[in-house]
């Protein structure tokens, strides 16, 4: 049996198929040329739509290989009139989420306020209901689980196109500009000290001295890079302990993956993957979007010659993320717009290593080593964007202007 992980699958191969996010993959097992199924997860996933009482009969479903801690999936099911609608299931990581009723209620909480707002034009996610009223559902094995209305929309995991960087730099923004009144007490905080990144450098260095998995002689090079760095990484969370930076309601996650684009005008839809928002720092929203969105390359590139920071697509996601917040960032927060994105760059690094010195027990890895590769390739975009530092603001103050 040969397993394959397909970019994109078209209909063609699997009839009845509807077309995928565009960029998102799908993961099929092949056997003899044909297209089967792993049968226990198709039994779990068609349970689970019975438990949220997805109207028709289940026909059939694929992994979107995107995210790197929860599971997703698109169940497709079949209508009487033979149409097909399609859902997307997820299973919530336990291990990362420790309160996933608490999460559900923060999307709830988020998606209502947003929705509430009269100059709002965005698509909102439609989640559904079991029995008991609930959004969620947690099965006998100890799983999480929920469901929402599939978004017919594209999304990207690389983007060379700079106006889909700029709607992507728009949909941050705005994001951020629609919670800007949203009490923040209401929030679960879904996972303490998300962005503290002098945490995180503590944690790493910890677990270097303690070595579970013999792996640290491996790592010299990148362990001196991060202390050679460390000072610049910390500087935003010192910055925030010091109250010199407002503590806002922030996304937290904001790989431009997560925004649904309309595939014909590429105007951003809906941002997703609500799952940490959380008080937090504007320019970890500004800079994790510019870590992957600005990036030459994927978020996991082995070949390191081929990872850099690209100015031009810095500039757009920063012409539209500027654009809808300008009025209400503070000027230390435009001074560390650039900051932000070398912190949560080399902050990222720090949590992949950390993962792969500790296991592999956090991130999903492909394979051996994958999150050592990713580490790699974060602290070679991070060495890029420092060398690219006033560059970087520069644009960003020109734009502010
Ligand atoms: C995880 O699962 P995904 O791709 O939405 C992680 C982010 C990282 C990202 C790196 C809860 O997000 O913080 O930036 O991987 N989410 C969590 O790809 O840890
Ligand atoms: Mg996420």
């Amino acid at each position: 049996m040969r397993r394959v992980i397909a970019t994109y699958i078209s209909s063609a191969l699997c009839p009845g198929f509807p077309d995928d996010y565009r960029n998102q993959g799908c993961e099929f097992i092949f056997l003899k040329g044909c297209c089967m199924k792993n049968k226990a997860l198709e039994e779990k996933l068609k349970s689970v739509g019975s438990v949220f009482r997805l109207p028709g009969t289940f026909y059939s479903y694929a992994v979107i290989t995107d995210g790197n801690v929860n599971g997703t999936y698109k169940i497709n099911y079949r209508q009487p009139d033979k149409s097909i609608k399609t859902y997307v299931a997820q299973r919530i990581n336990s291990y990362v989420f420790k309160d996933p009723a608490g999460i559900m209620e923060n999307i709830d909480l988020v998606t209502t306020h947003i929705r509430e707002n009269p100059d709002w034009k965005g698509v909102s996610l439609h989640f559904h209901h079991t029995e008991d009223g609930k959004n969620y559902y947690l099965s006998d094995d100890d799983a999480f689980w929920r469901v929402y209305t599939y978004v017919d929309a594209v999304t990207y995991n690389t983007c060379d196109n700079l106006d889909i960087l700029r709607n992507a730099g728009v949909a941050f923004g705005e994001f951020q500009m629609n919670l800007s009144d949203f009490d923040a007490q209401k929030l679960h905080t879904t996972i303490p000290d998300f962005h503290n990144t002098k945490k995180r450098m503590e944690t790493l260095f910890r677990h270097v001295e303690e070595d579970p998995c013999n792996r640290v002689a491996e790592v010299w090079e990148e362990l001196d890079y991060l202390s050679s760095m460390r000072e610049v990484a910390e500087r935003m969370s010192l910055m925030l302990m010091r109250g010199e930076l407002p503590l806002r309601v922030t996304h937290n996650d904001t790989k431009i993956n997560n925004v649904l684009f309309d595939k014909k005008t590429g105007k951003a839809l809906v941002v997703i993957d609500l799952d940490t928002v959380m008080p937090g720092l504007a320019m970890h929203d500004f800079g994790d979007a510019v870590r992957f969105g600005a990036s030459t390359a994927a978020e996991d590139e082995a070949d390191l010659s081929r990872v850099m920071l690209d100015l031009e697509k810095f500039r757009a996601f920063a012409e539209g993320f500027i654009s809808r917040t300008h009025h209400s960032l503070t000027p230390l927060e435009i001074d560390t717009m650039a900051l932000g994105a070398v912190t949560i760059t080399l902050e990222l690094a720090s949590r992949f290593l950390d993962d792969y010195l500790t296991g592999d027990k956090y991130f999903k890895v492909n394979y051996e080593g994958h999150n050592l590769v990713r580490t790699r390739c974060q602290l070679k975009l991070a060495q890029d964007m420092w060398s690219k530092y006033d560059k970087m603001c520069e644009i960003v103050h020109e734009i502010a202007k």
